[in-house]
């Protein structure tokens, strides 16, 4: 049976554990590394120290968190599935556990509207815009445009350069290049939104692409988390959170190639390394967990 929970504006059991990620103070590090699929989170968990044993929880609203230190420092590694939704429960409720500054590393899949990121490549935006769904234009007034899009969000850039720093040093190739991307743009849904097309539903969105990159020159690829997560980043009062993102480009949407998963194979632990060696590089002035506390997470 679940627990019971405590004050309806932010729930949380009695043991301080919030209510989709499961997490408590002292399970989640300053320092996190989100993905969104469990499958690709547990392949990076495999370069955690073996010392402080790492923490794990899977909550039952389908977060995945792995605690533990990389090369000494403490880091969190959450799997978030997909949307707008998961990436808001964890930046808030991950806000709620953890005291002192905040630094988050995404590292997700995406598509690109450009040749400049090739399928294999890894785009690493400087800002990220939203796509949202007007259902105002669906259930009211065709005249209003059927999607919205936001302004550009900033990531934090000293995380960012760091992140494309160390994944030109670690990551890039002749066959996988490191493009560090103006704008990226993150949409709500992953067919409608994204200018997929379904005729088993009238999306309105035949000229979607078109009219993004009207809209929206600079931007270079899709898909359905990072704007969110720099636009918590840069909302957050009191203490600072820190966010950037890096997204191997896994679909071209104009030309149709879709990736190889031996590319995947190899590219996702040299990308996923890279994002750990990134955040744990980045200076924060106020960390709550620390490598001789290990044991709060030896459980
Ligand atoms: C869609 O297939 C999912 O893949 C991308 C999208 O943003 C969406 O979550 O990210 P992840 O690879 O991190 O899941």
């Amino acid at each position: 049976m679940k627990a019971t929970m405590h004050d309806a504006n932010f729930p949380k059991d009695s043991s301080g554990a919030v209510y989709h990620i499961g997490v408590k103070p002292g399970e989640v590090a300053n320092r996190i590394v989100t993905c969104g699929d469990p499958i690709r989170l547990r392949r990076f968990a495999t370069f955690l120290d073996p010392s402080p044993k790492p923490f794990e929880l899977v909550s039952s609203r389908g977060y995945t968190t792995i605690t533990g230190c990389y090369k000494g420092v403490p880091i969190s590694l959450i799997a978030i599935g997909m949307g707008v939704a998961m990436v808001d429960f964890l930046v808030r409720e991950v806000r709620a556990v953890v005291s002192g500054d905040l630094a988050i590393v995404r590292f997700g899949s995406c598509g690109s509207l450009s040749p400049e990121l090739p399928v294999g490549s890894i785009g690493v935006p400087r800002n990220a815009m939203t796509i949202s769904t007007n259902y105002a234009h669906f259930h009211g007034d065709e005249s209003l445009p059927p999607y919205v899009f936001s302004p550009p969000i900033s990531s934090d850039p000293k995380l960012h350069q760091v992140l494309v720093s160390t994944l030109d040093s670690a990551v890039a190739s002749s066959t996988c290049k490191i493009c560090p991307t103006e704008l990226h743009a993150s949409a709500d849904c992953f067919y409608s939104s994204q200018g997929r097309i379904d005729p088993q539903f009238k999306d309105d969105n035949a000229d979607f692409v078109p009219q993004l990159l009207d809209a929206a020159p600079e931007v270079k690829s899709l898909e359905m988390e990072t704007a969110h997560l720099f636009h918590l980043a840069s909302v957050a009062r009191h203490a600072k959170i820190s966010a950037a993102a890096c997204h191997m480009i896994f679909a071209d949407r104009v030309g149709q190639e879709f990736i190889d998963p031996l590319v995947v194979a190899e590219l996702e632990p040299k990308v996923g390394r890279a994002c750990l060696d990134a955040i744990i590089s980045f200076p924060l002035s106020d960390e709550a967990l620390h490598p001789e506390e290990g044991s709060v997470w030896e459980i």
